[in-house]
């Protein structure tokens, strides 16, 4: 019997609207039902955001009835278990109050037993209104505390333990969502409680031991069964409410980062008086190296005593409308960065702690988790009242999430540090409130160590190191570094190469939405970069003039709409890459890049490189080729142009391939082959020339290269100036031919960013690529929409865009 489950129909009431009542299902979330019930329309098509804003100025209550048997009312204990309740909620069993919450990220288990009965019962779950109650909260603060004034479009978001962009950010829609985003079920307690079980891993050479800790009810005597790998032992519950057991694993399978190794995941199953608890279990060694050196210090993840190279993107919450996240699309999301060659997701700290399933995804696929705590951008309280509301929260999550391997860091917020010197209050203040933010932030360093002595805590990202709170934007020696001269100060894409950044936790460059992502939103008399959907479509203040700027200083002017679309994906492309390249180019100097952002969580223009639909944007398909464990940058010194090869496997790669310099009618100029067999953690340079030798055809003319590494193909290419504009370059006629899910094409001339889109589902295997003529490249489409594939594919490509 055990578990009740309460998930499914709801039903959702307002006291502002007597006459509504509507269906709801749980998990999920308020805007979602009322939409699906046709009480408000899609908040994110057109402009519709402006017009479901009265959602949040309600209060809510949602109820279901369930019932319980005879049996289960013989039950010791009945706890009901909540998690993700959004967010000032009053749960009522049969009227009665049983819990009062204030925090979206705690989760609560209560004995129902006492307020039940046999037969019919009811909870409700009252939710209130969070902008009042932030207003009384900042009324009664001992100082001021500044909120994210410029992304949040409610004020006080700080003073509530809510997910913060839920009031919108320089991406987001402000949607003030509320509902419950966990399963809830009610556990089935029959004589001694099972509350939960944590592992910890003691290494020698070659060998582990597991120890498995059991924290249940405090009744001795009972028989624990604990299987680990299909070894079991059985222990006795003891009245302290707690045992523990150890498992020795000689020469264990170890879990690995993807591009590192494999991912062996061992089964750990513990049983008691009929409730189970199961977890899989990744047997890694993990340290974060930062040692002093000639720089300044390393910011290096060693799993395995190998240091790795961490890249990959942050992660933002997967939807505005929590209904909407699905097994599916986490796994779309989460395999799209490792198709990638992503190795690492940075959580970020202005979302959410994220579903069980997104750690499990992470560690099945080898995706390392950089975790903030969810404060971002704002300045936080250090009032006794908002440490005792954070306090469980940091300690429940932590418990709840430290035995996934993917997890490599405890970070305590995002930009917090930083912030202080953004708002005027603490601008002129900075002692005061660098003395607030200590207080809070060394609280949270204090419970997530008695949580979990096995990883480091990092105060912020960014940060140069533990107790310096200076600059880590434009700090390269040290720590994390968030590098936004590039996007927010307008400064030409080589900024990125004045620094060699240790670890550059954030970087970022917006694209438009693709052609196929702005059908689905943007009504066709909105299809102009400057319409009120568009423009409501664009969190970031100067995002739509910063793009169009840009482009009057790489490129030719795009013709129309379509071309603006398609090059703003080029251009943030080339941004990122131009970043990528280089920091790889240096390794090991810079350990680590995750650029800013993977997702969207609605149709918007961003810095995403995978759209809300989930279709890849072009940037995304460079990604699979810049990060690519073995990788051919290319390296710019005042004589000489070079390509490196970068090789972050374990073990030495043999790279075969061949370097073309060509004119833009498509002469060859010139032609080497390359041999070279890289050695594990390298970075050579394989291939150099000197500038003189082509300093005449610098304009017409582009250097490509493409090598085989492990049975794969990479390409990259050079142009003599990021000026695009400038080049030489002949218009591409570009041929396709179809066959099914095969697609050929052929160019006549060189063609650059040759990009495939369909207004379907589903990837390429390679786009936004060079296509060299008499080159004919076949590229595959992995979707199964072919139908949607053969009406809408279109093929783009710089030459054809103005
Ligand atoms: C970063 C993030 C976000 C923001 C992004 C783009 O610093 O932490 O706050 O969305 O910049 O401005």
């Amino acid at each position: 019997m055990s578990q009740i489950s309460l998930n499914g129909k709801w039903i959702l009431t307002s006291p502002a609207h007597s006459h509504l009542a509507i269906p709801m299902t749980v998990p999920g979330d308020n805007y979602h039902a009322l939409y699906q019930a046709g009480i408000i329309t899609n908040p994110y098509m057109g402009t519709n955001e402006n017009e479901v804003q009265w959602v949040r100025e309600c209060d809510w209550h949602l109820s279901q009835e369930f019932s319980l048997s005879p049996q289960e009312m013989s039950a010791a204990s009945l706890i009901l278990n909540l998690s993700r309740v959004d967010t000032l909620a009053n749960v009522f069993i049969n009227n009665e109050l049983v819990l009062s919450s204030t925090n979206q990220f705690q989760r609560h288990r209560i004995d129902i037993k006492p307020f039940v009965k046999p037969g019919d019962n009811t909870i409700s779950v009252h939710f209130s209104r969070v902008d009042e109650e932030a207003l009384s909260r900042a009324k009664k603060l001992p100082m001021p505390i500044p909120w994210a004034v410029g992304n949040n479009q409610l004020p006080h978001m700080n003073l509530i333990r809510k997910t913060q962009c839920h009031s919108g950010w320089d991406w987001g829609i402000c949607l003030m969502v509320s509902g419950i985003y966990d399963p809830i079920y009610i556990e089935v307690v029959k004589k001694i409680e099972l509350s939960s079980i944590e592992t910890a891993q003691i290494w020698y050479q070659g060998a582990v031991d597991l120890t498995v800790n059991v924290k249940h009810e405090c009744i001795a005597g009972q028989a624990i069964t604990v299987n680990f790998n299909d070894e079991i032992h059985t222990l006795i519950s003891h009245e302290s409410g707690e045992t523990s057991t150890i498992f020795h694993i000689e020469n264990p399978e170890l879990w690995w980062p993807s591009g590192y190794g494999e991912q062996p995941l061992y089964s750990l199953t513990v049983e008691l008086d009929e409730q189970t608890i199961t977890k899989r279990v990744g047997l890694r060694q993990l340290e974060l190296n930062n040692k002093n050196d000639e720089i300044g210090s390393a910011m290096e993840f060693v799993i395995n005593g190998f240091p790795i190279n961490s890249k990959g993107a942050n992660w933002i919450p997967m939807d505005a409308m929590p209904s909407l996240e699905s097994e599916s699309r986490y796994r779309e999301l989460l395999t799209s960065a490792k198709d990638a060659n992503m190795n690492m997701i940075r959580v970020w700290g202005g979302g959410q702690y994220e579903s069980e399933l997104f750690y499990d995804l992470c560690d099945e696929l080898g995706l390392m988790v950089w975790q903030d705590m969810m404060f971002a951008c704002s300045l936080y309280p250090s009032t006794d009242a908002f440490l005792k509301d954070v306090e469980p929260e940091i300690r429940q999550q932590i418990q709840r999430l430290k035995d996934h391997p993917s997890i490599v860091l405890w970070c305590g917020d995002n930009e917090v540090i930083g912030a202080i010197g953004w708002y005027d209050e603490s601008k002129n203040n900075k002692t005061t409130y660098t003395v607030n933010y200590d207080r809070l932030n060394r609280n949270i360093a204090q419970w997530i160590a008695e949580e979990d002595p096995s990883r480091r805590f990092w105060t912020s990202s960014p940060c140069n190191g533990d107790m310096d709170f200076g600059d880590a934007w434009h700090n390269d020696n040290r720590g994390d570094m968030h590098f936004w001269d590039v996007w927010h100060s307008g400064k030409s894409f080589d900024a990125y190469q004045d620094i060699k950044p240790r670890f550059c936790s954030e970087f970022g460059f917006q694209s438009w939405p693709s052609f196929s992502e702005v059908k689905t939103f943007v009504p066709e008399e909105d299809w102009n970069v400057t319409s009120p959907t568009f423009e409501g479509h664009q969190k970031n203040g100067r995002g739509n003039s910063i793009i169009t700027e840009m482009f009057t200083r790489y490129f030719r002017f795009p013709s129309n709409f379509e071309q603006m679309l398609y090059l703003s994906q080029v251009q943030q492309a080339i941004a990122i890459k131009t970043g990528c390249e280089y920091w790889r180019a240096i390794s090991p100097i810079c350990r680590g890049m995750l650029y800013w952002q993977l997702n969207d969580n609605w149709p918007v223009s961003s810095w995403s490189s995978i759209e809300y639909s989930g279709r890849w944007k072009q940037l995304h398909y460079h990604a699979k080729r810049f990060f690519a464990p073995t990788y051919v940058p290319f390296e710019e010194t005042n004589s000489e142009l070079r390509i490196r090869a970068v090789n972050d496997h374990r073990t030495e790669a043999h790279i075969d391939g061949t370097v073309y310099w060509m004119d833009f009618n498509g002469e060859l100029l010139g032609k080497w082959a390359v041999n070279y067999t890289i050695e594990e953690d390298g970075n050579d340079v394989i291939w150099s020339l000197s500038k003189e030798k082509f300093q005449v055809s610098e304009n017409n003319s582009f250097f490509f290269i493409e090598i085989e590494v492990n049975g794969e193909s990479i390409q990259n290419t050079w142009f003599a100036t990021p000026k695009l504009k400038q080049l030489t370059m002949k218009k591409a006629k570009i041929n396709l031919i179809q066959s099914g899910t095969m697609l050929t094409l052929q160019s006549d001339n060189p063609a650059f960013f040759v990009h495939l889109e369909h207004d379907g589902k589903g990837q390429f295997s390679d786009s936004s690529f060079t296509l060299l003529p008499e080159k004919p490249v076949t590229i595959e489409y992995l979707g199964d929409d072919i139908e949607t594939l053969k009406n809408t594919l279109r093929v783009y490509d710089l030459s054809n865009s103005y």
